[in-house]
């Protein structure tokens, strides 16, 4: 359990790091390009952000993740401009019930940047999937307001926790008693039909976009369609598009299902090891373990 732990944590911050400097890229630009440091983005600085606040709290607490959110936040790390936004107005002192609210006219977002955070909430509450549920949804507020988003997070948020428990393709049912949105529970309900389908079919079906319904699923997809942790990574990120945050959804699933020693330690090694890099990211993985696990 705790080297599941790890490999959600780390899972997911290396297949953001591979999958960073090539968004956008071709499948063989993607192949060319890697060698040296990986750095990761925002997707793992937010990451880091919820598990540090899970720690200091033992729960989730909206008010403390903000301010572990604007503690960490280097806008170069490539924030979404929505997100960017709203942590802009949280600075300002706006309180997290109404930020959020406040961007693309008022309907919220629904990019994936709640989705591609949500990791370490779906290890703390692994074993209360309505409590999780509902703490996504929370969680998700905090910078995505629109049900998407929100509804985006709680699904990879109950990824991570049945991965953890032991569940591939079962999961998929699971999911589907718990998901509400229509555009969701088409794409799950999709996912055992493409299970050899070509990239370009499975781009079409269920997307790689920063939508969190363009991208949440096919990240569950890529982890259910392979055998092992690095197949599913290299899969995700070969479909192009927003390759950082489906490679770390996907690195996160699945490293909650196969563990830390299932990730290629040269993909670890290669992971920066600076202030809050590799080796502080396994401290708070195996935190939230000493946590729930005590
Ligand atoms: N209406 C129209 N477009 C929207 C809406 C909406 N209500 N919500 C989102 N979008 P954002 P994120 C589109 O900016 O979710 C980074 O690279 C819009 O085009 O809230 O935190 C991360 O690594 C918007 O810019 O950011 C992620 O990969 C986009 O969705 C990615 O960006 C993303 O929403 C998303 O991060
Ligand atoms: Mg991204």
């Amino acid at each position: 359990m705790k080297s599941k732990f790890r490999g959600a944590l780390i899972g997911g911050a290396v297949g953001d790091a591979l999958g960073a400097p090539v968004e956008g890229c071709t499948w063989e630009e993607v192949r060319l390009f890697h060698g040296g440091t990986m750095r990761y983005t925002d997707d793992t600085e937010m990451m880091i952000g919820v598990a540090e606040s899970l720690i200091d709290k033992k729960g989730f607490d909206g008010a403390d993740m903000v301010r572990k959110f604007l503690r960490n936040y280097h806008a170069w790390r490539g924030y979404g401009p929505g997100t960017r936004a709203v942590l802009e107005l949280l600075r300002a002192g706006v309180s997290y019930a109404e930020a959020s609210k406040r961007i693309f006219d008022g309907a919220g977002s629904y990019g994936n940047g709640a989705a591609m955070r949500i990791a370490p909430l779906g290890l703390f509450y692994c074993d209360d999937i309505d409590t999780l549920w509902d703490m996504a949804y929370r969680a998700s507020h905090i910078t995505h307001s629109h049900v998407l988003g929100k509804e985006g997070a709680a699904i990879m948020a109950c990824s991570v926790a049945l991965a953890l428990r032991g569940y591939r393709e079962e999961m998929l049912n699971a999911l589907l008693a718990r998901t509400r949105e229509e555009v969701y529970r088409d794409k799950l309900r999709k996912i055992e039909q493409l299970l050899d389908a070509d990239r370009q079919t499975v781009i079409e079906e269920l997307g790689n976009g920063e939508a969190a319904f363009e991208s949440v699923i096919t990240a569950i997809y890529a982890f259910i369609r392979f055998h092992n942790f690095k197949d599913s990574v290299i899969y995700a990120i070969s479909l192009g598009g927003d390759t950082d945050t489906i490679g770390s959804m996907t690195g996160a699933i699945s490293g909650a299902y196969y563990g830390e020693a299932a990730i290629p330690p040269e993909w670890v090694n290669a992971l920066e090891n600076g202030a809050k890099g590799r080796s502080y990211i396994i401290w708070l993985a195996d935190e939230l373990y000493r946590i729930r696990f005590p």
